[in-house]
């Protein structure tokens, strides 16, 4: 990683909806777990929004501080960039449609406009601070306008850009009004990186049928005289670091606290952030399917759910927790004990070597969203756990973690039989099965950790503008 920056001079500039933290807070989110280690190797500027509002908005002094060799630059934004850029467009419109929920998704006008404009003031700002031979590397939906907004600033530098969520084809992407437009401005990045090989093939499918871009193959697609590179780069975690920290002091104390809860029994774990995307209803149900159709495992298994809130949307969380707050109660009702309790729903988050220490001492990590970018926990739980004794990884088969993470037992989260068949497998299987399939995938998920992801991206991204 540090090679390959050094190697083509110049910094990295990073761009991302939310900078930092650079040190473990508690809080939740993928983006930045993956980003802060490829940042500290290279050193460079990280670039984004404060998360504060104010009325000077993008046009209000650059909020500015170091943390070692890695400088935080950040704006403001106005009440109505944020309510039409972020919780607008971004959350109502993108959110959705990027993880496949027409149903819910809402378009507006005014909303869109408010996209286009933010992506404009984020580049208009940015421009004078990059230099020649500097690499801009902007990730998420937040920002699928800011090359465009960069080239009409002048800017020959490469540009890069990585898509944490999903990408759909043609059919659902043609509902977003004025597809076309998003899908051009797109093209002016020269590399586009998707988690997963369908991701990119249906960007590609998308930029084909819909704007009449040229596939020339080998992953270079061709519009009006210009070349943008496609490509799939699942992103990884800091496995290494992730396995010691199941065994860092914090994460025994927890594990000493749950195994005296447990006597005994064994734990299924789920880390989520409550979003519909995650499948949590589904999950919730196909528990109690389990308990239903697999009376054994009463009184002996139980589900320990970790669900910190997602940041922004605090009504439509609020919704959903008090939702999931009933199943929950539902099950418990039904199947609890005097002394068990069948779901323990956590409304909170934790520090991550604690959570490790969670995962550790659970024989199941359930992981089912109805569709996700990559799913990182699926890959936390693999590296958390101890070799003489792993655990099984249960994985939706609409995760992109999917695509890699094969000799984990693929669902599908909407059937709640098919789950809890699944699970009452997980709870079955004999040792050196577990053993085995531990082996395969934790070998996979260290090869291709976040130092891989991150010095793949930026190679490919070296070679896009030759
Ligand atoms: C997006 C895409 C893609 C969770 N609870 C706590 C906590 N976490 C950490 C987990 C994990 C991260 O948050 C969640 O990452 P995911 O990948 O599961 O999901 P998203 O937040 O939706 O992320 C996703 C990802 O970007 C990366 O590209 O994989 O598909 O949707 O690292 O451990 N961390 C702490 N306390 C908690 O309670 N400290």
């Amino acid at each position: 990683m540090a090679a390959t920056a050094k190697a083509h001079g110049g910094r990295l500039i990073v761009v991302s909806n939310r900078v930092g933290p650079l040190k473990d807070t508690g809080r939740a989110g993928g983006l930045a777990v993956a980003l802060v280690d490829t940042l500290r190797r290279t050193g460079g500027l990280w670039f984004g929004w404060s998360g504060d509002v104010s009325e000077q908005g993008t046009f209000g002094p650059l909020k500015s501080e170091h943390s070692r060799n890695v400088r935080l630059a950040t704006l403001d934004l106005s009440q109505n960039d944020h309510d039409e850029y972020y919780a607008g467009f971004a959350n109502r419109m993108l959110w959705p449609l990027l993880h496949y929920r027409l149903d819910i998704a809402d378009f507006d006008r005014r909303s869109e406009d408010g996209y286009r404009r933010v992506n404009e003031r984020f580049a208009a700002r940015l421009a004078p601070m990059v230099e020649p031979g500097d690499t801009l590397w902007v990730h998420d939906y937040h920002f699928f306008r800011l090359a465009e907004g960069l080239r009409a600033a002048g800017l020959q530098n490469p540009i890069g850009f990585f898509l944490h969520v999903p990408f759909p084809g043609p059919d659902i992407l043609a509902a977003l009004p004025h597809h076309n437009d998003l899908l051009r401005a797109m093209l002016a990045y020269d590399l586009l990186g998707f988690q997963t090989e369908r991701d990119r093939d249906n960007f590609v499918r998308c930029a084909v049928e819909e704007v009449g871009a040229r596939n020339l193959g080998d992953g270079v697609l061709e519009l009006e005289g210009r070349r943008t590179r496609v490509g799939a780069f699942p992103i990884g975690i800091d496995a290494d670091s992730f396995a010691e920290y199941a065994v860092s002091p914090e994460a025994r104390i927890n594990r000493k606290r749950m195994e005296k809860a447990l006597v005994g029994r064994r734990q299924i774990i789920g880390v989520d952030r409550i979003d519909y995307s995650k499948g949590l209803n589904e999950r919730f149900r196909a528990f109690e399917r389990l308990l239903v159709d697999f009376p054994e495992h009463r009184s002996t298994v139980s589900l320990l759910q970790i669900a910190p809130p997602s940041r922004g949307e605090l009504e439509a969380y609020s919704d959903m927790r008090r939702q999931l707050e009933r199943v929950a109660g539902h099950v418990n009702g039904r199947f609890a004990d005097i002394d068990w309790t069948p779901i323990r729903f956590l409304t909170r988050g934790m520090p991550r070597r604690a959570l490790a220490g969670l995962y550790r001492s659970s024989r199941v990590g359930l992981v089912t969203p109805l569709r996700d970018g990559m799913n990182l926990v699926a890959k936390e739980y693999i590296a958390a756990q101890d070799p003489e004794d792993p655990g099984v990884l249960v994985l939706s088969r609409f995760a992109g973690a999917a695509e890699q993470l094969k000799e984990a037992l693929i669902v599908n989260p909407y059937s709640t039989v098919g789950v809890a068949e699944t699970l009452h497998k997980a709870l079955a299987m004999p040792l050196d099965e577990r053993q085995h399939r531990w082996r395969v995938l934790f070998e996979r998920i260290r090869e291709h950790d976040a130092h891989a992801f991150a010095s793949s991206f930026l190679d490919a991204l070296a070679k896009a503008q030759d």
